[in-house]
């Protein structure tokens, strides 16, 4: 007879998460290294009771200040251990659990692991509508926690306790693969959490999903080989997935011994540090000048673990060569497939090896390598021009950010992921390692920066965290502040202060549009837009009221004085810095953002001009 042991819901699965494992080139790693949560009615008695008795060190919790923000906590944890380790976070049921959802989209739409955990109304129906429960009259088989369906990629409802030996298998098959991973979402109704079951023995023995490193077909090797013999002007494009495969060597010495140039995505900064020879630095519409100018004349373009998203084709515009040719390394079959790729199906580390192999005695031309090398130097001196001082302004972006790149060196990593920021850190920041750079540009979730610092620094403690943001998205969600210091994690947060949403505002007046709601001013009378003089946030004293220790730095001299106070502290800093609204840096591509057909404003009519004009830039690549 099969062993039993009788455990209720909730105990079952803190049993069976601290007994999963990943194994990839032989070595072993937790899978779920903890669970961040808030509890409610929904989760305390049943899976927070259980974590209390059964979860100890193998399953440590951790107390958010925000569902969103825990799981961006979680997310950046994992996207840190390159997917091989991951947080489950837990909620109560109704708004803790939809909280949640934009986490859990985020987790997806960047191919992370997360094991989202939300209570749920109960499966026995009887108390119902409990507190927070959503009424659905056409079924009673709905609830919010629905809503994660489409943000999931496996996503389950556990309504009598036996469910879990079914469910649990295939949620871990989801976290642990390559290719599927992203959040999977176990909805947890209140009562059957607390409901016992004779679970077998044999169910909460040790697993190990192994992470294999597939090769791509012989076939499609050599067809990606001959294409690129007879290259004249080959490309590289690496995102994520290099890192996420721990490929960096494997295209370092691809691109070293190859001659082959490289440029970036968002994702995929750090993939080869910037020193090296053939690195082109960022690509797209938040590129570089000199990766752009390349990538427009590429003849045959190697992506390798990108989904080439609107930011990295230039919304299809990036590459203008009529006759190029896509060849794509990618572990999932959609993405090799994008832009017509030649799909080399695989793992990327795997991959670049065949690649590096199949084409020996093999280098880019010697012309075009020469016009790499060209490019590279006018990056230099354009990007000099950038960040050096512009008169009249105490302190610029461009100028913050190479401060900040100096003051990361080899031993930081700089985390951010939307507002104004993303875009200029692409183009200037300089990898010095390959893990300097942590950016969350798939979903570009306001919010994310603060709480993924914290996940960062719960991954790698040995490294200086930098948190880098804007002072709308610090407004929308910074409170995890109290969680780093709660958990004595040092992390650096770099505030850049334009007193609005300073890119929308950019884009809205790039696009011709008058300014309007973007920028944080005072109302001065009733029904006047908000153009009164601008509203003054005291971050530092905002940040210093959550236990952190806030700095203010308004010039050049002043950022280094703090940075350099940061670098010496243990706990949370954060540096105020107020920077001007209106110096930007030049973009050097297109982003495909639909300006009005009708407007009675000047502006907004010739800006629809160039817009169909650019729109006819558009490739369609198949
Ligand atoms: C959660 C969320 N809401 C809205 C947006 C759209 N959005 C992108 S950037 C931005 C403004 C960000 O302002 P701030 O953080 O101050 O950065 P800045 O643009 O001023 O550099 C907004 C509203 C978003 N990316 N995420
Ligand atoms: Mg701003």
């Amino acid at each position: 007879m099969t062993k039993t042991v009788t455990l209720n819901m909730g105990a079952a699965l803190v049993r069976f998460l601290q007994a999963q494992y990943t194994r990839r080139d032989a070595i072993e790693h937790r899978l779920i290294h903890g669970v961040w949560g808030i509890f409610g009615h929904g989760n305390v008695t049943g899976f927070g009771q259980a974590l209390e008795e059964h979860g100890g060190r193998a399953l440590p919790y951790f107390q958010a200040k925000n569902e969103q923000a825990m799981v961006h906590a979680a997310i950046a944890f994992a996207k840190a251990r390159q997917r091989l380790g991951a947080f489950a976070c837990t909620s109560s049921i109704g708004p803790g659990a939809t909280n949640m959802v934009t986490g859990a989209a985020v987790a997806t739409v960047n191919r992370l692991p997360v094991l989202i955990l939300p209570g749920d109304i109960f499966a026995g129906r009887r108390p119902g509508p409990v507190l927070q429960q959503l009424e659905y009259p056409g079924s009673q088989d709905v609830s919010v926690n629905d809503c994660f369906r489409p943000v999931s990629k496996y996503w389950d409802r556990i309504n009598r306790p036996e469910q879990i030996l079914t469910a649990l298998p295939e949620a871990m098959r989801v976290l642990a693969d390559p290719a599927e991973t992203g959040a999977v979402t176990i909805a947890m109704p209140e009562d059957v959490q607390a409901e016992s079951y004779a679970f077998p023995l044999h169910f909460f023995e040790k697993r190990v999903y192994n992470v294999e490193r597939p090769a791509c077909s012989a076939e499609n090797l050599r067809a990606a080989a001959a294409l690129l013999r007879a290259a004249r002007r080959p490309l590289l494009v690496a995102g994520g997935g290099v890192h996420y495969s721990d490929a960096t060597a494997a295209l370092e010495k691809f691109a070293t011994t190859t001659g082959t140039a490289v440029a970036v995505t968002q994702a995929g900064k750090g993939a080869l540090l910037d020193a090296h020879p053939s690195c082109l630095g960022a690509i797209g519409v938040t590129g570089t000048a000199s990766a752009n100018a390349i990538a427009s004349d590429a003849d045959v373009v190697i992506c390798v673990g990108t989904r080439l998203n609107d930011f990295t084709t230039a919304s299809k515009t990036q590459f203008q060569n009529p006759r190029v040719r896509f060849v794509a390394i990618n572990i999932h079959a959609c993405d090799a497939r994008k832009h017509g790729a030649l799909p080399l199906v695989g793992d990327a580390r795997t991959i670049l090896g065949q690649l590096t192999r199949a084409l020996a005695g093999w280098r880019a031309p010697a012309p075009h390598r020469a016009a790499v090398q060209r490019a590279r130097e006018a990056w230099s001196v354009t990007r000099a021009a950038l960040v050096a001082p512009k008169r009249g302004v105490p302190l610029t972006q461009a100028q913050l950010l190479d401060e900040v790149n100096r003051a990361c060196g080899a031993s930081g990593t700089a985390v951010h992921a939307s507002g104004g920021i993303p875009g200029d850190i692409q183009k200037l920041w300089r990898s010095q390692a390959t893990n300097d750079y942590h950016s969350e540009y798939g979903y570009s979730c306001m919010g994310y920066e603060i709480a993924g610092a914290l996940g960062v620094k719960l991954a790698a403690p040995e490294r200086d965290v930098y948190a880098l943001l804007g002072d709308g998205s610090y407004l929308m969600l910074h409170t995890e502040i109290v969680t780093a210091v709660q958990e004595g994690l040092k992390l650096t947060i770099v505030l850049a202060d334009n007193h609005g949403f300073g890119c929308i505002h950019g884009l809205q007046r790039g696009c011709g549009g008058n300014s309007f709601g973007n920028e944080f001013r005072y109302r001065t009378r009733a029904h006047s837009r908000l153009e009164g003089a601008p509203v003054a946030v005291d971050f530092a004293k905002n940040a210093e009221s959550l236990g952190a220790t806030g700095l203010r730095a308004n010039t050049l001299s002043e950022l280094r004085a703090a940075l350099a106070t940061a670098k010496r502290a243990t706990g949370v800093v954060l540096i105020h810095v107020t920077v001007p609204a209106d110096v930007r840096l030049p973009g050097y591509s297109w982003w495909d953002v639909p300006v009005s057909a009708t407007s009675k404003i000047p502006g907004v009519r010739a800006a629809r001009v160039a817009y169909e004009r650019a729109v006819k830039k558009q490739q369609f690549y198949y």
